[in-house]
Formats: structure tokens, sequence, C-alpha cells
């Protein structure tokens, strides 16, 4: 029989070799199969293995019924050593070279009983007398390998690769050996042939052992099979092992891919960092191109946009707390309109002048369409929005001035919602924060607000004071009622420019709302039907740094719209079913 001096199996015990004889029939009569404990590894320990001694190796298998399967491994005997184990006296070891199967014996007898065998072996030295002649004759190198040489057991590519080649050489040797065989016995039968009956031996044939021959093929071809099979399955584990590679491969892959999405976005802020930044003075000689500014302020505000509607869509106005019209804000009915606190307010006197004098620019038409200076550059349903352009030392200061009218509610209720702090972050979404600075009076109170950053230009704040009033001898005949809202920015030494991170804006916004009720029938009471209040719009905000014109033109033309529709909006949302507060 043709087997490697040592082989052991995938569970990696010990160093591992040529295939172990499967289906092999050895030329011995003696035949010991028995169950013993062969120690695995140190995870798996003691296991229980059949073991099978014929022809002087000694094979082992998972179980008897693997037994008619390849083996786990095997280890030629003429060689080998056995060692009972000096304290366990149950265990001993077998090994050749640096390959040792450590096994153990139910009992000590039993172990005693079996290094007996192996022993007897290898004095016998293995082969039968006749097989190891011709083997010798045919060269046996076949099969010796060293231990450690060859890899059974997970071998990586280049050592997976080695013992393929290995097993392939092996194979050679088999092949020569069968051809020295044939050629053996063709030599015979040839001499046979030549003179009929009574051959002449050939010198160096005589005699032919026949009985020999026959035992050496079996055994080679049964290295054949045993190494083909070998060899499929060092196959099989060099496709495991590339499978494995390749996985990593591409877990590496996905690592460097995130890594340079990670170094692109860095970049990218690397490059935001040194645009006119918080820390980088704006200014026409700013360094981004005008249309590339414009693009990322549209992604901007287009972001803001979308955070506002995916808010909305969490929380609709139908959900929101029922009118917190009643419960804060002023008393709703006639009484003091003034308070004699903001009357003495230092910042009385700003107030009332600036209030009265956009009342003023507020009520002043825009004129014939050109004439006066102010373009139209909105128009929707009653909704119109003119413009100015101005520029002061290049930068946009355009004055806009807007008129809308709205149905179903009153001037009282316009001003309310766009002065009262508590709603303002339901209609005004381009705001980060906003604080109430001082509470001066019910219509009177300082805001500091910081409105949300449009990339790449800075952040802004605004400090402004805000005052609601009602003026209830209107120059408009017209007009029922007329309230307004004014906001104007100022100055505090507790709450200085550029701070933070912000550029201060300085606005001037003034609402002016005029409410006109249609006498109802019959004397019925008044409904919302019967309202209509004109709105007047007007703001300049100077945005305190500079930004291109055209950008910062196409930002008001975007967004003044916008507000203006959302927030008229919102007051008829609010004030839908409920009481009308004149
Ligand atoms: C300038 C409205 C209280 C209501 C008011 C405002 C507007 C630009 C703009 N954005 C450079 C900016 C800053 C602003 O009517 S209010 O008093 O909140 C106050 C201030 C708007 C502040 C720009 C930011 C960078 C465009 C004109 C705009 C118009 C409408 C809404 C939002």
């Amino acid at each position: 029989m043709v087997v490697s001096s040592c082989s052991s199996d995938s569970e990696g015990e010990g160093g591992g070799g040529g295939g172990g004889g499967s289906g092999a029939a050895g030329a011995e009569d003696v035949d010991v199969r028995a169950e013993l404990s062969k120690w695995t590894n140190y995870i798996h320990g003691w296991q229980q293995r059949f073991i099978v001694l014929r022809g002087g190796t000694l094979s082992y298998y998972k179980d008897r019924a693997d037994s008619n399967f390849g083996c786990r491994g095997a280890i030629s005997l003429h060689k080998a050593t056995v060692k009972p184990h000096e304290f366990d006296e149950c265990r001993f070891d077998v090994s050749v070279n640096d390959c040792v199967w450590y096994l153990r014996a139910e009992t000590k007898e039993d172990r005693q009983h079996w290094v007996d065998i192996l022993e007897s072996y290898k004095v016998e030295s293995g082969y039968g007398t006749g097989s190891e002649n011709s083997l010798r004759r045919h060269g046996s190198a076949v099969s010796l390998h060293s231990c450690g040489a060859s890899t059974a057991s997970g071998g990586s590519g280049a050592r997976g690769l080695r013992a393929l080649k290995e097993k392939l050489a092996e194979l050679g040797t088999f092949r020569e050996i069968l051809c020295r065989q044939t050629d053996t016995l063709q030599r015979y039968f040839d001499a046979l042939s030549e003179d009929g009956q009574s051959p002449p031996m050939p010198a160096e044939l005589s005699p032919v052992d026949f009985r020999g021959e026959a035992i050496t093929f079996k055994a080679t071809a049964s290295g054949v099979l045993a190494t083909l099979q070998h060899c499929a399955e060092l196959l099989q584990q060099r496709e495991d092992y590339w499978k494995v590679r390749m996985e990593r491969e591409e877990a590496k892959r996905k690592r460097i891919e995130d890594l340079y999405k990670e170094a692109k976005e860095q970049l990218q802020q690397a490059r935001i960092a040194s645009l006119p930044g918080p820390d980088l003075e704006e200014g026409p000689h700013s360094t981004i191109p005008e249309d590339e500014f414009y693009d990322a302020v549209e992604t901007g505000l287009d972001r803001i946009e979308e955070e506002r509607e995916a808010r909305l869509a969490r929380s609709p106005l139908s959900s929101l707390p029922p009118s917190r019209q009643t419960s804060t804000g002023p008393p709703l009915s006639p009484g003091p309109r003034t308070d004699p606190g903001l009357l003495t307010h230092t910042l009385w006197p700003d107030i009332d002048r600036v209030s009265m004098e956009q009342l003023q620019h507020a009520l002043e038409g825009v004129g014939t369409e050109g004439s006066s200076g102010w373009q139209i550059f909105a128009e929707e349903g009653d909704m119109r929005m003119y413009r100015r352009e101005e520029e002061v030392d290049g930068m946009v200061m355009d004055p806009l001035k807007a008129v809308h009218k709205v149905r179903g509610v009153t001037g009282h209720e316009v001003c309310h919602f766009f002065f009262r702090p508590e709603y303002r972050h339901d209609w005004e979404t381009t705001l980060e924060q906003m604080t109430v600075v001082e509470n001066i009076s019910d219509e009177a109170m300082v805001f500091l607000q910081t409105h949300k950053r449009i990339w790449p230009a800075n952040q802004r704040d605004a400090l402004f004071w805000s005052h609601m009033r009602h003026v209830p001898d209107s120059e408009d005949k017209d007009a029922h009622d007329l309230w307004l809202v004014c906001n104007h920015s100022m100055t505090l030494n507790d709450y200085p420019e550029n701070m933070g991170k912000c550029v201060r804006v300085k606005l001037t916004v003034c609402l002016v709302c005029q409410t006109r009720v249609d006498p109802p029938k019959n004397g019925a009471n008044i409904t919302r039907d019967d309202i209509t209040t004109k709105i007047t719009y007007c703001s300049v905000v100077n945005p305190g740094g500079w930004a291109p014109a055209s950008v910062l033109r196409a930002v008001y033309k975007r967004e003044y719209p916008k507000f203006l529709k959302r927030f008229t909006q919102y007051v008829i949302d609010q004030c839908q079913d409920k009481p009308i507060m004149f």
C-alpha cells in the first residue's frame, strides 16, 4: 500500500501529508479496527475516532460509518515511534518526524495492547516481502513526503499551490511506476511469444514475481485514487481560500471607497472654509464666482424649504394646539391702546417717529409703473410685489413694497400673528433662533433673530424693536380700521454685532393692514366672509456684508413672495372657525 508517511485532516491535527489509502487493500492479514480517543486541537480536545490498522498503516476516520470513505489521516508505522505516556496511563503517542498523533485507549490494558501491535509493525517493517521488493525495484520514493512539507489543512494560496504541485508530482511518479511495471510485463510476454511453449527467461526478468507485481499495481492504483482525491480536496481548499480573499478584498475596497468619500467631503468643507466665511472678510474681492454662489444659495434655500415641508408633514396645521389667540397676547377688548410703560421708554421717541414715517411710506402708492421707480417683480392672485433697485457701496438695498388682499381675517389678527413672538417660528421658516431681548409692553418688544445660513454667505442676525399699534383715525376713508407692525433695527451694548459667527443685517419693515367690512344684509351678524384686509408690506434689508447683487436680488425675488403668501395663509388657517378679533 502506498501512503504518505503522515497525513491529517482539516481539523489541523499535526502537520499533514499525502492522502491515506481510501479503499486501498492492504497486503497484510492483520486488520485492527477500533475506537480510540484522539487529540484534535485546543478547541475540540479529545475526540472519539475510528482507528484502522491495515498493512502497516494506521488510518483514522471520524467514525465507523465514515470508514467506507476517505480517511482523515494516515500514518505509516514502519518508521514511526510509539511512546506510552509517562503519567497518563491510557495515553500513547505515535509519531513520524514531527507529525504526532496523540491517542488514548479506554484502559491501560488496551493501551498496552495497542503499543505492542504498533511496535510489532515497526519491527516487521510494514509491507509484505513481495510487495516491498517490487516497490523497491520500481522506486519506493513514492509518497514519502515529509510531514510538514505538504498541507492538507487550510493551505493558504501559496502553500495550497505547493501542495497541489506536490500531489501532481506524486501522480507523475505513480505513472512512472505503472509504466515500468507494464514494460516489465510486456517484455516478459514478448519473450514468451517469441518461441512458443517453453520460454527461456530473459536473464533480468527471472524470476518474475507476479504476486508482488499485482500487489504493487493495486497499491499504486489506490495511491493514484487517494492522491486524486487529495487533489480535489486541495482544489476545494484553494477555492475556499480565494473566496475568503475576495470577500476580504471587497471589504477593503468598500472601506477605501468610504474613506475616499469622506476625504472628498472634507475637501469640500475645506473649500467652504476658504470661502468668505465667518473668519474671512466678505467683499467684492471674494474669489467665489457669482454663478457658483448663486447655485449654492439656491441649494441652501431649497434645503430650508424641504426642512419646512418635512416639519409640516410631521405636524400639520390641523394638529397644532388650539388657538393661542385668546390665551396669550394683549387683551382683545378695546382699552388703553398704548401702555404708559411704553410711552416713557427711552426707545419710544424713535419707535413713534419711525413707525409713523413707515406708515406714511406704506400708504404712498407705487405710482404708475416705472414713473416712481417701483418695478413689479411678482404677481399672484391679489398679491403684487414691487421693488426699487438701490445700491449703496455696491450693496443691494432694494426697498420692497408688497400689497395683498386677504379675505376672512382682520388687520388686527394679521398684525397679531406678525407681532407676537409665539407664532414667529410657525411661519418664519428662515429663522434659526429668536429671542425676546426686551418685552417693553404688549405693543413693543426687542427681538434678536438669527436667520438660517444661506451657504456660502455668512449667517445673518438682526436686532430690532418691533411695535404694533392701532391707528384709529386713518386718513384712508375706505379703511374701517388700521393696524400696523413696524420692525426697525437698533443697537444694544449687550448685543454687539459680530459677537458670534453672524453678520448683522439692518432692516426696516412695516406691515400695514386696512380692514374693510361689507355691511351684512338685514342686520345679520358679521361673518368672516364680510371681511377683507388690505396688507401693505414694506421692507428694506441691508445685508450688512457683501454678497453679489445678482444673488441677493435672486434671493429676494424668490423669498419675498413665498414669505408673504406663507404668512397670510398661516393667519387665515389660524383664524378659521375662531371668533373675529377686530
Ligand atoms: C439678507 C423678514 C420677522 C419678519 C423680516 C430678512 C430677509 C432676505 C433677508 N428672506 C442677506 C435676509 C435677512 C428678513 O418681516 S420681518 O421683520 O422675521 C426680517 C428680516 C425678512 C433677513 C437676508 C439674509 C442674507 C430675503 C431678503 C428674505 C425675504 C423674506 C424671507 C426671508
